[in-house]
């Protein structure tokens, strides 16, 4: 037999998969039908990452497992080709992005090619190309038309080396994603999607999909509502109110101060006396990242507003007002009602500050059996109930309040620490007192006209990029009509071409500068209008792509009604745990939205989404050109092969856990399918023994649920125990062989046709998937044979996959066998699983 020669048989069956059109799916198939996805690629300039290889090879194998099953399985391939690196690389260099984006695809199509991944690529997108991004465009109208694109002055993230506005998402610790820039904030007019509406939604339908847990939490967090109260306070003379959102009504008695964002916009609307102070405290704050102003390390600032006080609505007082930077302007109402007996922020802000502390929810109720006056300690004259039990003290009000003026005298306070955080009973909280936190949040909030309201860290999604590389936002701007939406007979709204890329040093768009493209006529009144010259962020062509895979060449709708139905919901999504608040979230909202306006047949995009491990260097550090540790797809295939590499990354380790590249073991797998080459040289017609056919069974049974539960790992050392055991055979049996073959063709696809046809198996054959027989998977039993000396002297009945010690143990205890073996010196003893048992003695 010919040597494994893996560059002739990839290359050949890789031609011949592309002349069949082999993976191309059929809308019109009466097979139930499966649709997989990965998440297409940013074609970047270093070409595939080994990354790439491991996710899409393990839904290869799925793919491939399921088509053998008979369905019709959609496995797809796009580019994410808007973004960044081709901007910067043209600001570097010149060259146009179209242009490296041509050559970026070019190369991936090429390396995705020789991995023989079965995708349908009469299905690719690409989200650059005008005829995808028409759609894009449109779908943003929807958007904008009803109500949910809306432009506003906000402070945004803004990178000041990459002169980008970042969507949080987009800023990690404070910094630039992509380069790792402090991130500024800055006062910016910027296009908002409106995310926020669709908060509950988007939190809620988690419950109705099948998520990995990590992906699950990671939105639920980053939606994180909580549940709280409005409270209006009103400003001592003055008619100006400012609603403050609590989730800590039950405390209103215990605010003895009120705070307000340094962004607070009734800020100017207030007549304080040190405003110079004010102003330039705004300045600073406006220079603080959000981490550093959350961070509790760090002491807190702030201006007392002089010359204004608030009213606490629970008891008529008057308190001070002070703005600080640790209430953040975009979430609740950008003010806060400061309790420091229960709140530590604001518990370290009243003690630089000189605010009293008042304590109105306990712990305990410690109730005094002689005076409370006592100068001995506390603790002797304190009866404590817990505050679960019953409250059963008549003059908890009396007790309660003979504490309090205890603890201004200076004593530790009787009711529990000055400052306690959990829920408790209410003191000091007039007709409220003894309540439980639970019931007072509501009773209160009632009391003084609050309403309970849920609010979200989830922020609207800022979608406006001063940049190039991206599509135009189709709205033009008249002065008469404001906001107008290009008509659909005009898009798509086709990205100019020029070659000056750079923003503006004011982070204008490039677009902004090209004056015949801006000019142009209002559609509404035939005036005249500029355009919009921002263009969208790299997640919008992402938000839907899936949706075109199910009909990418329409030219009247984004897909027909018809194959969306057909093809939805993705059934099966596997990527990156990174995108997890990002491309995930904005995915699922654009879906839902187009869903409310009758476009698509489900309330959820996906329906199971798995995430794969990252794969690290050798020395466990990220990969990176940089860093110059990268192994490139490339030389592995040229090198080992395709198969191996797939094999490998199937192997490397669990699948959805971080692991450590190794050339070394690649030649380990480059092994095993040397083995299973040459395996085929000993096939014949003959009986499968005993052992074989359960062993067959068993692997078959294995690498089925494995392959659906994504252990590849174990997917690949079951072929490979499998196939040693054949190796053990002097002939292997050609039901064995096959079963083998229709195993590994997942995984393995090109040798395992190569090796198919050498056995004449008929291709439909192979692209079968065997099915076990439930009653085969038991070790079934043998007679075997016991030779002393070359001569048959009896027979054991011995279970299929019995090990040498069980065989020989069980052929000594034979009669016959033991007065045999009693005549002399055994000097050899062998068992040759499912045949026979031999002995020597001298
Ligand atoms: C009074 C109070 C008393 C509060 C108390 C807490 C404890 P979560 O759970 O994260 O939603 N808060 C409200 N808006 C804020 C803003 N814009 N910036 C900073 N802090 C803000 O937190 C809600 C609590 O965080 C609110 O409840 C408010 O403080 C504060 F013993 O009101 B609380």
């Amino acid at each position: 037999m010919e040597p494994y020669d893996h560059k002739k048989i990839e290359q050949k069956w890789q031609q011949r998969w592309e002349e069949s059109n082999a993976f191309r799916v059929d809308d019109a198939s009466d097979k139930p039908k499966e649709y997989l996805l990965i998440e297409f690629p940013y074609p970047s300039g270093d070409g595939l990452h080994v990354g790439h290889v491991r996710s899409w090879t393990a839904l290869d194998v799925v793919a491939r497992k399921h088509r053998a099953q008979g369905k019709n399985v959609l496995y797809p391939i796009g580019w994410d080709a808007f973004g960044l690196p081709a901007e910067n690389y043209a600001i570097k260099t010149g060259v146009h992005p179209k242009i490296t984006t041509k050559q970026n695809t070019d190369n991936f199509r090429r390396q995705i090619k020789n991995l023989g991944i079965s995708f349908d690529w009469s299905r690719e997108v690409d989200t650059t190309d005008p005829a995808y991004y028409k759609w894009t465009q449109w779908i943003f109208l929807q958007l904008f038309k009803k109500g949910l694109a809306y432009k506003t002055k906000t402070f945004i993230n803004w990178c000041p080396k990459d002169k980008v506005t970042l969507a949080n998402e987009e800023v990690v610790d404070g910094a630039c994603e992509r380069c790792g820039t402090p991130v500024e904030k800055r006062e910016k007019e910027q296009w908002m999607l409106a995310i926020t509406k669709y908060a509950q939604r988007l939190y809620d339908d988690l419950d109705t999909v099948d998520y990995i847990t990590a992906a699950k939490v990671g939105q639920r967090n980053w939606i994180a509502p909580s549940e709280g109260a409005e409270i209006e306070f009103t400003i001592a003379n003055s008619s100006t109110k400012i609603v403050v959102f609590t989730t800590r009504a039950d405390t209103l008695f215990g605010a003895t101060f009120l705070v307000l964002a340094p962004e607070h916009p009734l800020l100017k609307e207030l007549s304080v006396e040190n405003t110079d102070e004010l102003a330039a405290y705004i300045l600073e704050a406006k220079k603080k990242t959000e981490i550093e102003r959350t961070n509790d390390e760090k002491e807190k600032t702030g201006v007392e507003l002089k010359g204004v006080k608030a009213i606490n609505p629970a008891n008529g007082e008057e308190i001070p007002m002070f703005v600080a930077d640790y209430v953040l302007g975009h979430y609740g109402t950008g003010a806060i009602m400061a309790v420091p007996a229960h709140d530590e922020r604001d518990n370290a802000f009243a003690k630089k500050f000189n605010v009293p502390v008042k304590l109105v929810v306990s712990s305990r109720i410690q109730v005094t059996r002689t005076k409370l006056d006592t100068t001995e300690g506390y603790d002797a004259t304190y009866q404590v109930a817990e505050y679960s039990s019953p409250l059963n003290e008549k003059n908890l009000q009396d007790l309660a309040k003979a504490a309090q003026e205890n603890y201004e005298n200076g004593f530790e306070h009787p009711l529990g620490p000055t400052l306690y955080t959990n829920p408790g009973i209410l003191i000091n909280s007039g007709q409220f007192d003894g309540l439980t936190s639970e019931e007072a949040k509501k009773k209160i909030t009632e009391a003084v006209g609050g309403k309970i309201v849920t609010t979200f860290k989830l922020r609207d999604w800022v979608f406006g990029r001063q940049r190039y590389w991206g599509e135009p936002i189709p709205l033009v701007h008249c002065e008469k009509d404001g906001w107008v939406a290009v008509p659909d007979s005009q898009l798509p709204v086709i990205l100019p071409e020029t070659d000056i890329f750079l923003p503006g040093t004011e982070g204008e768009s490039p677009l902004a500068n090209m004056d015949e493209w801006v000019n142009t006529t209002c559609p509404t009144c035939g005036g005249a209008a500029k355009r919009e010259t921002d263009v969208m962020p790299q997640w919008a062509g992402s938000s839907w792509y899936y949706l075109r895979y199910a009909d990418p060449r329409n030219a009247d709708a984004f897909a027909s009604e018809q194959l969306l139905r057909q093809w939805s919901p993705v059934n099966w999504y596997n990527g990156g745990m990174e995108h997890t608040t990002l491309h995930l979230l904005y995915s699922r909202f654009w879906h839902k939205f187009l869903y409310d306006i009758g476009l698509v047949p489900t309330t959820e995009p996906y329906m199971k989404r798995t995430s794969h491990g990252l794969i690290l260097a050798e020395d466990g550090s990220k990969m990176s050109k940089s860093k110059g540790n990268t192994v490139s797809p490339d030389t592995l295939v040229e090198q080992f092969g395709a198969d191996s590499l797939r094999l490998y990354e199937m192997f490397i380790g669990p699948f959805d856990q971080p692991v450590l590249w190794n050339t070394n073991s690649v030649v380990g797998v480059r092994r095993f399918l040397e083995r299973v080459w040459k395996l085929r040289e000993n096939v014949t017609e003959v009986h499968m023994d005993g052992a074989t056919e359960t062993r067959m069974h068993q692997t078959i049974k294995k690498i089925s649920d494995d392959i659906d539960a994504l252990k590849m790992n174990t997917v690949v050392s079951a072929l490979m125990m499998y196939s040693n055991h054949l190796a053990e055979l002097k002939t292997v049996p050609k039901t064995a062989y096959v079963a083998l073959l229709q195993l590994l063709t997942p995984v393995a696809p090109h040798i395992s046709h190569e090796l198919a046809e050498g056995i004449e198996l008929e291709h439909a054959a192979l692209e079968k998937w065997p099915v076990y027989d439930p009653a085969k998977l038991q070790a079934e039993t043998a007679t075997i044979a016991v030779q002393v000396n070359g001569k048959v002297r009896g027979t054991v009945e011995l279970a299929a996959d019995a090990t040498e010690d069980e065989a020989l143990g069980k052929a000594r205890e034979h009669t016959d066998v033991a007065a045999w073996l009693a005549k002399g010196r055994e000097v050899k003893a062998v068992y040759v699983p499912g045949r026979i048992i031999n002995f020597v003695v001298e």
